[in-house]
């Protein structure tokens, strides 16, 4: 219940103009009662991605995202918040006053993500609103000639961030809500229809891809995160052009599913699949609190332990997490914020065997909880959230020998025991592995099995007992 609360805080923010878009999604979340995979998008993905290309995303497990623009001055929700007719959109834009970038340090940004464990990051280079964070030569609203900053703010970061080896994601929104040549202006207002003014949405067009071109050679990104592609069908974006010119010279960049039809992974947002996915490449986006952007009203922040428990549930069942930040107007960045990203940091470091290049768990029947595979699976990583009231763990239905069971991070080696194992089947018996107190971790103490081989599961239903 209150988790979709928390969806429909944010969703409320959009709800007025995505009104068939939500109420669809509502539909499918509030549908209780029947077995509902909510946000199953596998159709709008490629079918003919190049794996080769999708290796570093698949390993990288954990990115982090940075929504950083004009709605940090007042601390309001990014673009939805005019667009919504909260207030109108000559105060939104009164914002550009307040947005200084004046304590902005992209190389602490960068170790701060590092420290996170991330392998990526992804930022904001336009939101809806179409305040733009580079030095472009499109359109009338960007950080270099309207805002206080009076600088760009993305190419530092940029440089920053692969300065440290991390993979570059670029998120930018398809519409633009204070473009005269877009179609939406707010929730009430249009300005035209694309059948009436065809020359008018290709003049937008032509700006957007203007964009596009400038963030392309000038970054050349890892990865693109479009946005807003809701609001006009595929045609009319004409997103296989957009996907062509963009992979023109750069063969290897990602893209992510909301260019419709065009995208190589799934994103499903803020709702943690509550069953795999079917996408082999999948990631959530998620917010530390309720806001994407900077809200200090906004104090409702998930805890360490939540954090990583959404970050264990995706690994182990094989997507990625996009973790969400919103540094304040100044650049700083909200200590609770860093305190998150740093304790989410620590743990995987210490777990970095269970986590990186891993592929998604076995099914819940063989283990109460999460599991991560090695690549080779011959390791199975299982991840225990609480303290065994036994001092024990259980695991059923594994063929395999389990060599040796050891605590990661920590090295303790386990003992094990195994029960209702009878030599003339084939039943693998039931595995119960001593978990000492003193292994046990903060968040999640991680148990290695190594096995005789690759995992196998044993299924089958035992027939009668025929010797004893
Ligand atoms: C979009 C933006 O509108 C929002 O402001 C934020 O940037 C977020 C990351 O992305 O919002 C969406 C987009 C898609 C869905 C929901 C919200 N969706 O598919 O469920």
């Amino acid at each position: 219940m209150e988790r979709q609360m928390i969806v429909f805080r944010i969703l409320e923010t959009k709800n007025k103009m995505k009104h068939k878009f939500s109420s669809l999604l509502l539909g499918f979340m509030c549908f209780s009662g029947t077995i509902v995979k909510s946000q199953d998008t596998t159709a709008k993905i490629l079918k003919d991605t190049d794996h080769e290309k999708m290796v570093w995303f698949k390993q990288a497990k954990l990115g982090i995202f940075i929504h950083w623009g004009l709605y940090a001055v007042d601390g309001i929700s990014e673009s939805w918040s005019f667009y919504n007719e909260y207030l109108s959109h000559e105060d939104y834009l009164k914002q550009l006053s307040g947005f200084t970038a004046a304590n902005f340090k992209p190389k602490e940004w960068a170790k701060l993500i590092k420290d996170s464990g991330a392998k990526y990051s992804v930022i904001t280079s336009k939101h809806h609103d179409g305040f733009a964070l580079w030095n472009t030569n499109y359109g009338h609203l960007n950080a270099v000639s309207h805002a206080a900053a009076k600088k760009d703010v993305l190419s530092p970061l940029i440089d920053a961030l692969k300065e440290k080896e991390l993979k570059v994601g670029i998120y930018f929104s398809l519409p633009d809500w204070s473009s005269d040549l877009y179609t939406h202006f707010t929730t009430s207002k249009r300005r035209y229809a694309i059948e009436q003014d065809p020359q008018r949405w290709q003049q937008y067009l032509n700006y957007m891809n203007g964009q596009l071109l400038e963030l392309k050679n000038n970054y050349t990104p890892d990865l693109w995160w479009f946005d807003g592609d809701w609001e006009h069908p595929p045609e009319a974006w004409e997103s296989t052009k957009i996907r062509t010119s963009l992979l023109k010279g750069a063969p290897n960049t990602i893209i992510n599913s909301r260019l419709t039809g065009q995208g190589d992974y799934q994103t499903p947002e803020i709702g943690v699949p509550v069953y795999r996915p079917e996408a082999k490449y999948w990631e959530l986006c998620m917010t530390l609190n309720d806001s994407w952007g900077y809200q200090q009203t906004d104090n409702n922040y998930k805890t360490s332990q939540q954090v990583i428990d959404i970050f264990v549930d995706c690994i182990s069942k094989g997507g990625n997490l996009l973790l969400d930040i919103g540094p304040k107007a100044d650049g700083s960045i909200d200590p609770i914020q860093k305190e998150r990203l740093l304790e989410l940091g620590s743990w995987i470091r210490k777990h970095h065997k269970a986590v990186y290049g891993t592929e998604k768990g076995i099914p819940y029947e063989h283990f109460y909880g999460p599991t991560t595979l090695s690549k080779d699976k011959q390791t199975l990583f299982l991840f225990v959230r609480d303290i065994p009231k036994d001092g024990k763990i259980v695991v059923k239905g594994i063929s395999n020998t389990i060599h040796r069971a050891y605590v990661v991070g920590n090295g303790s080696i386990l003992s094990q025991n195994k029960i209702a194992k009878l030599y003339w089947n084939k039943y693998p018996g039931i595995s119960y592995i001593d978990l000492p107190i003193e292994t046990i971790d903060t968040y999640y103490t991680v148990v290695a099995l190594v096995l005789d081989g690759p995992i196998e599961l044993y299924s089958e239903l035992n027939g009668a007992v025929e010797q004893n």
